[in-house]
């Protein structure tokens, strides 16, 4: 791996980067893998790197049906946080967000992690009541949270309407200060960097089409270009979970639905930090470029496409007008969408399934980006050892059978 000097980058500038290596190797899949991870999101990548670089296990495929990060990872609106509900929850996204804070020296990639805060939004004295009672349990927990009165609200986000003629006046709101941003290719590309150098083979344009399973156990993959054996096969395909799990028999529970975000012409710095109000339905943050990045509530309909429908676009631009009426003059450049896989209970279904040798990694719902660190670092643990990794312990999919859900509707940022 090249290392990136200031000497190297000024000599890759003045040559207008023609001898810039790749970084990483095109690759034709050999007929054999240890192990097969179907999906070159955040989240089969990672996967890939931790088995690699913890468990010494190298004789890995990612299979990727477009280019890397081409899924939701390289769609959504990179927030990382940890102020979830539950134990159970905080525990792992406490984790995820402790190795993103050393993910720059680690994979020698800069992410841009920025760790402006998010500040969520109480509209009434009921919602001021569940806020109390939220960030008292992150602080339980040991996890930076703290109430804000309106007037540290105005100081710390000044272009927000903090008057009581808003339409739905602001009276308070909590704040993770350590929770921020980080730049979504930069995650995809440092890991794929990185476990490429370890030896993992990144297949790009190479689709799954069939998992071969013999009795109960898994075989390999069939794509294309034909079949590939392998010991162990793990699903890392974020919107298509329920198709690709379906490839092996295996049915999940799981509804796929489109998630829109938007970007304003750029202007100068206004916002600090994410803010998130559940009542108007909106989550607002200002890009490294200058853009006001705006997301909201998902479409109400279940599909593939990869797109979006007006309605939700609609709802969301007039949240965020609610919030900062001065945004009306700005322009709407972009607007995208991609599919999230969303769970009963709003969690993930991380680890093993009831075959032999096939893993899964789905229902990220709105918020797998932030799990990526953690996400690929407990699964790859869970493929090596073929043991659940004690902080994923409760996101397995037999608690859809026992009913112990971890229930973290209120805590998913945007709703499903
Ligand atoms: P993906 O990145 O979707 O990767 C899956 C890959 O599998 C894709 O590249 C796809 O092409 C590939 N694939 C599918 N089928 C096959 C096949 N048959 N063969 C081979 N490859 C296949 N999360 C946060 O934490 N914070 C946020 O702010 C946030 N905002 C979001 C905003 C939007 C608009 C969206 C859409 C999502 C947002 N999310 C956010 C959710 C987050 O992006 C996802 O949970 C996360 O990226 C999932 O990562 P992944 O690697 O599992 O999936
Ligand atoms: O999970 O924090 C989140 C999030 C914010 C916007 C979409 N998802």
């Amino acid at each position: 791996m090249e290392k990136y000097s200031l000497w190297s980058l000024a000599k890759h500038a003045l040559t207008g980067h023609r001898n810039w290596p790749p970084a990483w190797r095109t690759v034709r899949p050999k007929n054999r893998y240890d192990v097969v991870i179907i999906g070159g999101g955040g989240q089969g990548l990672a996967t890939a790197y931790y088995l690699a670089k913890q468990h010494g296990i190298t004789n890995v495929a990612v299979m990727e049906k477009g280019w890397i990060g081409s899924g939701n990872s390289g769609r959504n609106t990179t927030a990382v946080r940890s102020n979830y509900f539950y134990p159970e929850s905080t525990n792992f996204f406490e984790h995820s967000l402790k190795l993103y804070e050393g993910l720059t020296r680690e994979l020698n990639y800069n992410i841009q992690l920025s760790q402006h805060g998010i500040l969520t939004l109480a509209h009434s004295p009921h919602q001021m009541d569940l806020l109390r009672r939220w960030s008292n349990s992150i602080q339980l927990q040991r996890i930076d949270a703290e109430m804000m009165d309106i007037g540290q609200i105005c100081d710390y986000m000044p272009a927000l309407d903090t008057s009581r003629r808003a339409r739905y006046p602001i009276l308070g709101g909590f704040v993770q200060r350590r929770a921020g941003t980080a730049r979504h290719d930069a995650v995809v590309w440092g890991y794929a960097r990185a476990a490429d150098s370890l030896g993992v083979d990144i297949a790009q344009n190479c689709e799954v089409t069939g998992i071969r399973v013999v009795g109960n156990r898994v075989r390999g993959v069939e794509t294309r270009d034909g079949f590939i054996e392998a010991d162990k096969v793990a699903i890392t395909v974020a919107g298509h979970s329920s198709v690709v799990a379906g490839m092996a028999g295996l049915k999940l529970p799981i509804t796929s639905v489109p998630l829109q975000a938007m970007v304003s012409e750029p202007v100068k710095p206004v916002l600090t930090g994410i803010l998130l109000s559940p009542l108007v339905h909106a989550y607002v943050s200002q890009s490294d470029r200058g853009e006001i990045l705006v997301g909201g509530r998902t479409d109400s309909y279940p599909s593939y496409g990869q797109r979006g429908a007006l309605p939700a676009t609609e709802d969301v631009l007039s949240a965020l007008l609610n919030l900062f009426p001065s945004f009306s003059r700005l322009k709407l450049m972009r607007q995208w969408a991609g599919i999230v896989d969303i769970s009963p209970d709003s969690s993930p279904i991380l680890g093993k399934t009831p075959m032999t040798g096939l893993y899964v990694s789905a229902g990220w719902g709105t918020g797998g980006f932030k799990a990526i660190p953690a996400g690929g670092d407990t699964l790859a643990y869970t493929i090596a050892h073929d043991r659940q990794h004690p902080l994923i312990e409760p996101f397995g999919l037999e608690r859809f059978v026992t009913g112990r859900f971890v229930d973290e509707g209120a805590a998913a940022g945007v709703n499903h």
